[in-house]
């Protein structure tokens, strides 16, 4: 069961610091901005390189009793005490990653179609990740983009279960009410969270940027 706050999830993308932006510096006020939880992804890092930024983003969260999921790599997940791994399509599957993992790890898996939704359930997953609702040039997109009535088609599909769903893709502040209204579903199934790279990563201003999309997102939670 997982007990995370999805409300705010930062996915890291290091490569898209502003110049002489420091990752940990940017880290440090996204979470004084609100960031509920972050997910470390580093595609080109080697090994040693991965778990020293994952070690020491862990530090940082520790500081704010913010958890933290490793992109992929569950040895690095294991090795640093994250608390979960998020993985793709074509990664290790969720019943490896189980045997593997402490038994209240949390496991998220990127669906894209109702298919991947569909699997994703069987599995027993903690939370999915929906995408790419909108276009984006932080992922080389290899699949069609979900809209935000794609959103509410495979959130539809979690009716019932437990599991957690965030939105990933081309969010931004301007587009962020939108896209939440518009994945409501017909039994009022809304998204537990929204996942940000570049509104964040690439800010000069973390805390702020994480603030703002916080606080839209509290807004619309509170809507009647
Ligand atoms: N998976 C689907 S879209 C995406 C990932 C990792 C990138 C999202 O980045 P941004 O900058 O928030 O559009
Ligand atoms: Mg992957």
């Amino acid at each position: 069961m997982s007990l995370i706050d999805y409300s705010l999830y930062l996915v890291t993308g290091r490569s898209l610091l502003p110049p002489e932006k420091d990752y940990y510096q940017s880290l440090e006020e996204s979470l004084q901005g609100g960031v509920t939880v972050v997910q470390i992804r580093e595609k080109d890092a080697e090994t040693a390189e991965f778990l020293e930024v994952a070690t020491k983003s862990k530090e940082i969260c520790d500081r704010y009793d913010v958890p933290i999921l490793i992109n992929d790599r569950v040895d690095v997940a294991l090795a640093v005490g994250a608390h979960g791994v998020h993985v793709g399509q074509t990664d290790m599957s969720v019943a490896l990653l189980r045997s593997l993992l402490p038994k209240n790890a949390i496991i998220g898996v990127s669906c894209n179609n109702t298919d991947h939704v569909r699997k994703a359930i069987k599995d027993g997953v903690d939370y999915i990740g929906i995408g790419a609702v909108w276009g984006t040039q932080t992922k080389k997109l290899t699949n069609p983009l979900v809209g935000v009535r794609g959103v509410s088609s495979r959130l539809e599909l979690l009716d019932g279960t437990n599991i957690k769903a965030v939105a990933i893709g081309g969010i931004k502040s301007t587009n962020l009410l939108r896209t939440l209204h518009g994945s409501v579903t017909t039994t009022n199934h809304v998204l537990d969270g929204i996942a940000v790279v570049s509104e964040i990563v690439a800010s000069q201003e973390p805390r702020q940027a994480a603030e703002k999309l916080s606080k839209i997102f509290k807004s619309f939670r509170a809507e009647p």
